[in-house]
């Protein structure tokens, strides 16, 4: 019996578990209709394909399980544009692409480039599918690399500019794999001696701390973390992407380590005579430049990857294997009684952590008008429901949020990795895969300009997610860089360079027909919430905010 790749690839992806795809027209036209026919994926059309690989990844990141996006040949570039935050974040997206025909190929065809090396430094994989017959072989691999290892995206292009490839048939056995269609697939026990040998600095250790990373999260590792971290009486500090391994308010939670980050949190790290990097490359971003901690720090370091191991501090012991298995076997392994040692460190602790509260209190009770966005993250860390989905865009959205926003147990939180306009559309990715649970996106108004369109995606598809406008009519962190190139105090006419007009998203946000509310006084401010909540719409809250607030630069002691 032969089968079309359009049937083979519509029934792999539901076999996957896979509930959206994210796309723009006109890529694998008959398999959206295989997909109709045969199953009850959605076929999310965005206004723009990195807001669909966007969306994919929102998707990926908040289910770990891999996220769909699609471009046609003229569109690719786009799409491989929206991948970087998910290379940069190890998020699982696969992108589909119509590729090149071989009848064709060099001949100044409609609307072709070889896209296909834009693709290779924000993959995983990148590969083409030439003939029909490798449908099945090439998706298997294709959900296998994104998931396996450090998770990361994959790209497969089909042959002809829209794919057209999956009208052909051929013998095909639509076989999938369901252990790939999660995070992580394989569970890797490390080396029992290796693992002897960190334990054994740990415990000897009288200040250490861990900083674990997103290597945590995507191994569910969020309780083996916190009950290790309770058995030997060490602080955690995560990375942005780790924020959710531990609740803000446990005694052992110091916060965001690194660039975007919460000064207790680089205080401790900075002051630990030992650092174990859980589920983290170590990188810039972590480390405030491989500042918090200082190099030669005594270092110890547990990863999926081998080549993570050590590449950005030299190491007293590291272990290869998943983040969950480790944790959950030094629970076994580990002498409690030696968590005395560190009663002294531990007050050390908790008084830098009382003296970051004493100092941001004011800001984050403030009640002034422009309201501060300390204030809007003070209202969020009290308001945003137990089971949500929290996401931040990058800059000063990641700036503060991952210092001032204060995770509960049962929340989630994803943020950009670095590409500004991310989180909306992401948001909305968020929604589609959980839409039992709240999402709520925090993102300023340069981020929410970039996607603004696919509010009426989220209309249309009543992708009920809320969306936080920190609406400073500016992209007001590059304030302080325009300063320091003017020499100090730039000119008025520099801001030109990073303001914009004043504009009232919930207005534009009722007129596509989502709900729209604009919130000018702090106070206000719980009450939209809850209204945007309870409204199970789109919604938009157009928070009016101070242009001069600046987020606090990281501290590196
Ligand atoms: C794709 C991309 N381009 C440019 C930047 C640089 N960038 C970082 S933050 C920022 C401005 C952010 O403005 P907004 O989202 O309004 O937040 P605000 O700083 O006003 O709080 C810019 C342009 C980036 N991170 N990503």
């Amino acid at each position: 019996m032969k089968s079309s790749g359009a049937q083979v690839l519509a029934d792999m992806l539901a076999g996957y578990g896979v509930s959206h795809v994210f796309m723009v027209p006109a890529v694998l036209r008959r398999t959206f209709a295989e997909m109709e026919r045969r199953t009850s994926i959605r076929r999310i059309h965005c206004h723009g394909e990195k807001a669909a690989a966007y969306m994919a990844d929102g998707y990926a990141r908040a289910a770990g399980r891999p996220g769909i996006c699609m471009a046609q040949v003229v569109g690719a570039l786009n799409l491989a544009a929206g991948l970087r935050d998910a290379y940069l974040a190890h998020s699982p997206v696969i992108a589909f692409t119509g590729g090149r025909d071989p009848k064709t190929k060099f001949r100044k065809v409609y609307q072709e480039v070889d896209d296909v090396p834009a693709f290779e430094p924000v993959t995983k994989w990148n590969a083409t599918v030439d003939a029909v017959e490798r449908f099945p072989d090439m998706v298997r691999q294709a959900f296998r690399v994104a998931t396996s290892g450090a998770p990361g995206p994959v790209h497969l292009q089909f042959r002809g500019n829209e794919g057209q490839l999956d009208q052909e048939e051929a013998e095909m056995d639509a076989q999938v794999e369901p252990q790939f269609s999660r995070v992580p697939p394989f569970r890797a026990f490390p080396d029992p001696q290796a693992l002897a040998q960190l334990i054994g600095f740990l415990q000897k250790a009288e200040k250490p701390v861990i900083v674990a990373g997103g290597g945590v999260r995507a191994s569910g590792a969020g309780a083996e973390l916190v009950q290790l971290a309770e058995a030997l009486g060490i602080p955690v500090a995560t990375s942005l992407n780790g924020k959710d391994c531990i609740p803000a308010a446990h005694a052992l939670a110091v916060g965001v380590v690194g660039s975007y980050s919460r000064e207790s949190a680089n205080r401790v790290v900075a002051a630990a005579d030992l650092v174990c990097f859980i589920g983290t490359s170590a990188g810039g971003m972590t480390t405030h430049v491989w500042t918090v901690p200082k190099i030669g720090v005594p270092a110890l370091q547990i990863d999926i990857e081998p080549e993570t191991l050590g590449r950005n501090y030299p190491l007293k012991a590291g272990v290869l294997g998943d983040a969950k298995v480790c944790l959950s076997y030094m629970l076994e392994a580990v002498d409690r009684a030696t968590a005395q040692r560190r009663a002294a460190w531990l007050e050390q602790v908790r008084r830098t952590k009382d003296e970051w509260k004493q100092k941001y209190k004011s800001q984050l009770e403030s009640d002034a008008a422009p309201i501060r966005p300390e204030r809007i993250c003070a209202e969020l860390s009290r308001h945003v429901p137990e089971d949500a989905i929290v996401l931040s865009d990058t800059g000063h959205a990641g700036m503060w949020m991952g210092g001032l926003y204060d995770m509960r147990a049962g929340q989630s939180f994803m943020r950009s990795a670095g590409h500004l306009g991310w989180a909306f559309p992401a948001g909305l990715g968020a929604k589609c895969v959980a839409p039992d649970r709240p999402v709520v996106t925090f993102t300023g108004d340069a981020g929410l300009w970039y996607h603004l369109g696919e509010l009426e995606t989220a209309v249309r598809w009543n992708i009920a997610a809320v969306t936080v406008v920190n609406n400073n009519a500016s992209g007001n962190q590059s304030k302080r860089g325009f300063d320091r190139a003017y020499g100090g105090e730039q000119t008025a006419k520099a801001r030109e360079l990073w303001t914009y007009r004043m504009v009232d998203f919930a207005r534009v946000a009722t007129d596509i027909g989502a709900l729209g509310i604009r919130v000018e006084r702090a106070n206000d401010f719980s009450r939209a919430l809850k209204e945007a909540l309870q409204s199970k719409r789109p919604a938009l809250i157009d928070v009016a905010t101070d242009i001069e607030a600046i987020a606090p630069i990281a501290v590196s002691g």
